[in-house]
């Protein structure tokens, strides 16, 4: 990996995310603007861009046109940030701040929030589906089948179900290890798949994505398990120490700082090796395994 620099990298791939995301949402005009606006508010202008990245990395194993992989890239961001605006809710983790801003639903209102974030949603799968992002219809297909298995009940949903369920039932470290591979592991997966099906890879490329995924999927929310004891709310855009207070199971409460440290590092290595098969342009997806367990936002 001598001279790869992942910093420079993913804020150079963030801005091209960020422009196409600003050519797909829609612009504020009409008398539902204020629907656009927030849909626009929740998903510019900030965040780290890492699942996009995960797709245009993913993408580059494969030689996947650069247009083609960005628009699932901003997909993907659409899905991430409906997720993060429907999280914020009073309703699920009530949470002021996100980003180093206010919530949606504080910027604006609970009901414009739940529709910006159903319309985040909705834009998504027309985006994975227009022609634009593939010739190919049966790659069009799979990219919706699997984002939508990803972002659903047997994905993100179900494990955001679970997350709140969390906070009234004793979880296990079992349990909490297929929360967490639900809530946020699948969509990080589908990221990483996503190079493969543009790319119409064979099989074991493609499951050695997933693999890599699961495990830097897991070592980064152990990262941010972490954080939410140990980080600072001005680097993080975020309230902190919510997993405590609300007596919820997570990595750090079951196997302890430390334990729950070297646990991050062992699956970023883990992660890594599931890349073998791949050459050195596997070096970015390299690099954000160990960037997942090093971060401090
Ligand atoms: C409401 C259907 C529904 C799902 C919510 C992913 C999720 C499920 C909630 C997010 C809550 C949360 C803080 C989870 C911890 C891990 C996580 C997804 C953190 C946020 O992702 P980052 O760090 O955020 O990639 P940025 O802002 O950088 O994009």
């Amino acid at each position: 990996m001598n001279g790869f620099d992942l910093g420079r990298h993913m804020a150079e791939t963030g801005q091209e995310v960020e422009r196409m995301l600003e050519r797909l949402l829609p612009g504020i005009r009409g008398t539902e603007s204020r629907l656009f606006e927030a849909m626009r508010y929740a998903c510019l202008g900030g965040g780290k861009r890492l699942r996009p990245y995960l797709v245009m990395a993913s993408s580059g194993l494969f030689g996947v046109g650069t247009h083609h992989a960005l628009r699932v890239a901003a997909a993907i961001e659409c899905v991430h940030c409906y997720s993060l605006v429907h999280d914020d809710l009073p309703a699920m983790d009530d949470d002021d701040f996100r980003r180093g801003r206010p919530t949606v639903h504080k910027a604006y209102d609970d009901a414009t929030a739940i529709l910006a974030g159903d319309a985040l949603l909705t834009l998504a799968f027309e985006i994975v589906a227009d022609p634009d992002t593939h010739e190919d219809p049966q790659v069009r297909v799979s990219l919706a089948t699997a984002l939508a298995k990803a972002a659903g009940a047997a994905g993100m949903v179900g494990g955001q179900m679970l997350d709140m369920l969390a906070e009234e039932e004793e979880f296990d470290i079992g349990a909490v290890t297929r929360l967490q591979r639900l809530k946020t592991g699948e969509l990080f997966a589908f990221s990483c798949e996503a190079g493969a099906i543009l790319g119409k890879s064979d099989p074991s490329r493609r499951n050695a994505l997933r693999g890599y995924a699961h495990d830097m999927g897991l070592a980064f929310q152990i990262a941010d398990d972490l954080l939410d004891v140990t980080g600072r709310e001005e680097d993080l855009g975020k309230a902190v120490g919510k997993d405590a207070a609300a007596g919820k199971a997570t990595f750090v409460s079951i196997l302890g700082e430390e334990r729950a440290r070297e646990q991050a590092h062992l699956l970023a290595d883990q992660a890594i090796r599931h890349l073998e098969i791949f050459d050195k342009r596997a070096d970015p997806l390299r690099a954000v395994a160990t960037f997942v367990v090093a971060r401090r936002a």
